[in-house]
Parts: C-alpha cells; sequence; structure tokens
C-alpha cells in the first residue's frame, strides 16, 4: 500500500527523459517516489488538477554565506572599472574575506538564511554553498559549519563544497598558501566530515595549473571530488586540465574553447552555465554552448550567488538568462536546473529527478507548458514544493 497517489499531474519526471509520463500519475511511499506512471492503491488521493510537476530544482554553484556588502564595487563598475582591476586592486573577494572574517558563525548564518529562503521559495531542493572568503584554516572551517548548519535549519538539501583556492591572502605568497591548504586545511576539512566537495579558482590573478593539479590529487587522496572556476575572464586551460583530471563539473567557461569542449566531452564533466555572472559584470564573450550541445557536454545552469558577481538570489532568473544570453532551450534550461544541476554535484543518482526509489522532492506548478517556466523574468512561484514527500 503507497502512502499517496498524486493523479492528473503534467508529470516531467527529467530523468533521463524530458517527456511528461502520459498518465500523469505517480506515487509516494515513507518519503519516496514508489509508482511512477501507474494507478496504484494508495492510503489517500491527491488530484493535481493538470498541474506541471517537475522534481525539486537544483541550484549547484552558490556562495551564499558571506558578510558585507559590494555595492560600491558595483558603482565602481557602472564607472567603467573592471571586475578584475578592482580584484587587484584588493577589492573584490578580499574585501568579502575581510567581513567573513570579522563575523561570527551565528552572524553567517543568520545572513545567509534568508538567500537559501529565496531559492528555496522558488523550489530549490538541493542547494550548494562553498566555502572562500575566509581563506585560513578556522575562517574556511567556521563557513563551512555554518553551510552545514543551514542544512539543519532548512529541510532542504544542502551540500557544502571547500573553496579555499579562492584567492590568494593577503601578505601571503600564492605557493605559500596553496601548501597551507595542502597540508592544513584541507586535511582538516575533510576530517572533520565539513565538506561534499573541493573547488578551486582558476584565472590569472587567481590559481593556475600547477595548483589546481596539485589540489586534485589531495583531494583525491582524501576521497572528495574536484569541480573548477574555469574560463571565466579570460583562456587559460584550466577547463581542458580540470576535466582531464575528473572534474565533477567545470564552471562558468565564457572562453573555453574547442579543446576544453573536447576533453569535457570525454571525461562526462557537466558545464555549468552561470548567466548571473555573465549579466552582472556586463560581458559580452558567451560560452560555447552550441559546441558543448553538438559534443553531448551536459549542461547545469545555476545562480552563482555571491556578493560580487552574481548578486542574484533566484534560480529561475538565471535559468531564463540562459536562455536569453546563452541560447538554451526551455528544456535544456530546465535539465541545466534538475538532473544536470545535480550531475554537476555528483549526486545525479540521488537529485535533480523523479524516478522510483528515489527521495521525493518534487514542485507543482501552475503552468500550462514547461516554457513557462523560463518565460517570464522573475516573480514566479511554485505552487507548491514538496520535500521527501511532505509539503514545504
Ligand atoms: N564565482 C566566484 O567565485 C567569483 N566569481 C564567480 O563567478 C567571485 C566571487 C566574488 O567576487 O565574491
Ligand atoms: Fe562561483
Amino acid at each position: 500500500m503507497h502512502d499517496v497517489l498524486y493523479e492528473n499531474a503534467r508529470l516531467y519526471p527529467m530523468g533521463p527523459s524530458v517527456h511528461p509520463v502520459p498518465e500523469g500519475c505517480f506515487a509516494i511511499k515513507d518519503g519516496r517516489f514508489s509508482a511512477l506512471g501507474e494507478t496504484v492503491r494508495a492510503r489517500r488521493r491527491l488530484d493535481l488538477e493538470g498541474k506541471l510537476v517537475l522534481p525539486g530544482l537544483v541550484d549547484c554553484h552558490t556562495h551564499l554565506v558571506y558578510a558585507g556588502d559590494r555595492s560600491s564595487e558595483h558603482a565602481m563598475r557602472l564607472e567603467g572599472r573592471s571586475y578584475r582591476e578592482i580584484a587587484r586592486a584588493g577589492g573584490g573577494i578580499l574585501a568579502t574575506v575581510e567581513a567573513v572574517r570579522a563575523a561570527s558563525e551565528d552572524e553567517l548564518v543568520e545572513t545567509a538564511l534568508p538567500r537559501a529562503r529565496c531559492l528555496a521559495r522558488e523550489g530549490v531542493t538541493t542547494l550548494e554553498v562553498k566555502s572562500g572568503y575566509g581563506l585560513d584554516t578556522p575562517n574556511e572551517i567556521k563557513m563551512l559549519r555554518a553551510i552545514r548548519r543551514l542544512g539543519e535549519l532548512l529541510p532542504i538539501r544542502i551540500r557544502a563544497t571547500f573553496l579555499g583556492a579562492h584567492a590568494v591572502p593577503p601578505g601571503q605568497s600564492r605557493a605559500g598558501y596553496m601548501r597551507e591548504i595542502l597540508d592544513e586545511t584541507l586535511p582538516a576539512v575533510a576530517e572533520a566530515g565539513l565538506a561534499d566537495a573541493v573547488d578551486i579558482y582558476l584565472e590569472d590573478f587567481a590559481f593556475d595549473l600547477e595548483d589546481l593539479e596539485s589540489l586534485a590529487a589531495r583531494s583525491a587522496e582524501l576521497g572528495l571530488p574536484l569541480r573548477a572556476h574555469s574560463e571565466q575572464l579570460s583562456a587559460m586551460g584550466g577547463t581542458a586540465a580540470a576535466a582531464r583530471l575528473g572534474a565533477l563539473s567545470c564552471d562558468h567557461l565564457e572562453y573555453a574553447n574547442s579543446e576544453d569542449v573536447a576533453a569535457m566531452a570525454e571525461n562526462d564533466t557537466v558545464a555549468v552555465l552561470l548567466p548571473g555572472a555573465f549579466y552582472f559584470l556586463r560581458e559580452s564573450r558567451r560560452p560555447p554552448v552550441p559546441a558543448l550541445r553538438e559534443a553531448g557536454v551536459r549542461m547545469a545552469v545555476a545562480s552563482d550567488l555571491n556578493p560580487g558577481s552574481s548578486p542574484v538570489p533566484s534560480l529561475l532568473i538565471c535559468a531564463h538568462m540562459a536562455c536569453v544570453f546563452f541560447g538554451l532551450s526551455a528544456v535544456e534550461a530546465i535539465e541545466g536546473i534538475t538532473r544536470h544541476g545535480a550531475a554537476a554535484m555528483g549526486i545525479g543518482d540521488e537529485a535533480g529527478s523523479i524516478a522510483i526509489g528515489r527521495q521525493a522532492d518534487f514542485t507543482v506548478w501552475d503552468l500550462a507548458t514547461p516554457e513557462q517556466l523560463v518565460y517570464q523574468l522573475g516573480g514566479l512561484y511554485p505552487h507548491r514544493v514538496y520535500v521527501k514527500g511532505e509539503p514545504l
């Protein structure tokens, strides 16, 4: 006997087929999907009145734990200064580092909660959050603990990524800081079970391919999967290198070339597109979406929610922008915020699609077609969000 049978839904399981289930029904038992497209016997029956049903959404790349405010940099950019110039002059990420170091773990949790709630309200039931504004062992650990606490305070699934290699802290050499990450911070983070993955910011003012290699080796020893920010503002071959090192995802990719795309295809690396940063930094170069599509690289879309380059607490606005700016189809964008987002986090078998045996995280929408999800820009919310079969 199943717990609940949901009937009369336009059900898009998103995995692997993107077509709706013709029978439009599904059932839940003990918080998991227990039947799909079959009218089974259940304790309760619920008529969804033709509403659209999608998996719970996945935001696979955010930096939503932070302190302080960077609106003055926005003002500087509006006057013509570039993100890179501001970063080189000690602003940018380092400004947030100063604020995060001065904040307590409680303050980080309190200020992050409303941001995470914005995403959850839109139907995000799986969320990734990165560290990377602490840049030393105690402060990185403080951030990661704050991320774990968000996961305890909110009913959604929250995964933590260690991004110690985000910027070189003031007064330190890159090599010296990398040694600290490899010998001290990352082992401490792994030991405490505070991270589910490791990330690195590859850019000429951040970290290089040598750093990537040593970080990949250490992460592999500690059993943590690798991700990379690569080819956002310049081309340095970081994407191809990270893909060959087995990275789950390469994120941004505005400057990725055909070699990067081929390496991603060969290694099954997910391409994470972050149109919020492209928009906010007023970039003009777009990620090579036609080449990624042609090569069969899975494309995820995420908010990149952060104070410097993407202060955009809306995954749906980012999905919309992925269509308008980067040329994704509606279905590609929806795959990007469901199953491919989950794949970028290495949890494609747990989240991002509706399948028998999986945790029953799903969203119900008062929309006629999936296309409508990426049509209206902003102000779009699900009729209801379910986690483990329970309405939020
Ligand atoms: N993700 C990042 O890590 C950096 N850019 C991006 O898209 C920027 C974070 C920041 O400026 O605080
Ligand atoms: Fe990022």
